[in-house]
């Protein structure tokens, strides 16, 4: 086994049991070794939270446990975070995100907003258990490209047809494209609350993201082209 896979193992094997000072070790070491950020999230930190999640369904771990490796995990992430997000590039866009009332997971969340503000999104986290009227406030103060909310639990998805009725009411729906993600919610729920977008996960979540914004940009491109141009033809035909 070379080195890079003894700290990926040790890293999974050290998240799963809680032990945050080993994670933050082997983060760094496997860092100083030249290992890829990513790779050590999607290939030893998040696998290792799955299996959390196997053994608390299992009944073999508690509440504890999985707040132990959440923790654990939570230590790497800080490290990991400014390497992922490192971007000199002007923000391509807003996106507010937060996860919605009554939930407390934010790992996921998190992981989301490491992604968009490497992709160059200025985001406005508002973190858990986010009331509808956060999210509506949030709209006005920072007028996003993006709103989006997470939701990590079948008894918290309902809130996300709360906070869109919110933020229509307050007359802001066709000012914000909405998306919605989070482990428990599919594409058809999504579309049943009315979401513009859903995304399994978190590099899915920006590269749509991008999409929407690249979009919009060339839109507005187009429109200004488009002025131009009547505004040209205007004086043409005004000097005869
Ligand atoms: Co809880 N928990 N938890 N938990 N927890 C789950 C979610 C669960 C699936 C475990 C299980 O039974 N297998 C289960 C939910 C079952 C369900 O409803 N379907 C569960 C439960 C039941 C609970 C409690 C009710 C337990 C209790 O008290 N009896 C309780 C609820 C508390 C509350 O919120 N009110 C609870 C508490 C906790 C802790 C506090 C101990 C801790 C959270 C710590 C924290 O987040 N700071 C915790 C943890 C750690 C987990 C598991 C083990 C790991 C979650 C995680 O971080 N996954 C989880 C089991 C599991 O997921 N396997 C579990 C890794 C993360 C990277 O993935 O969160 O899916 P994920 O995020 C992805 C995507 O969802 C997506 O991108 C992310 C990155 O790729 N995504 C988006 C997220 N947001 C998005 C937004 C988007 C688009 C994509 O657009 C806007």
């Amino acid at each position: 086994m070379s080195r890079e896979e003894e700290i990926r193992a040790s890293l999974f094997d050290d998240t799963l049991n809680g032990r945050a000072p080993e994670v933050k070790a082997a983060t760094e070491e496997g860092l100083a070794l030249g290992m890829d950020p990513m790779d050590i999230l999607f290939k030893a930190l998040i696998p290792s939270l799955e299996e959390v999640g196997r053994r608390f369904e299992k009944g073999d771990f508690f509440v504890p446990e999985m707040l132990m490796a959440a923790r654990a995990m939570q230590g790497a992430l800080t490290i990991l975070r400014p390497l992922i997000a490192e971007t000199g590039a002007q923000p391509v866009g807003r996106y507010v995100i937060g996860t919605v009332k009554g939930d407390i997971h934010d790992i996921g969340k998190n992981l989301v907003v490491i992604m968009l503000e490497g992709a160059g999104f200025e985001v406005f986290d508002l973190g858990v258990n986010t009331p509808p009227e956060k999210f509506v406030e949030a709209v006005i103060a920072h007028q996003p490209d993006v709103l989006g909310f997470s939701a990590f639990l079948t008894t918290t998805m309902p809130m996300f047809k709360v906070n869109i009725d919110a933020i229509t009411k307050a007359g802001l729906r066709d000012k914000v494209h909405i998306a919605v993600g989070g482990a428990p919610v599919t594409e058809e729920y999504a579309k049943h609350v009315g979401a513009d977008s859903y995304a399994p996960d978190a590099s899915m979540a920006t590269r749509l993201a991008k999409q929407l914004v690249g979009a919009r940009n060339e839109a507005s491109a187009g429109a200004q082209a488009l002025e131009q141009a009547v505004k040209l033809i205007d004086e043409t035909l005004k000097k005869g």
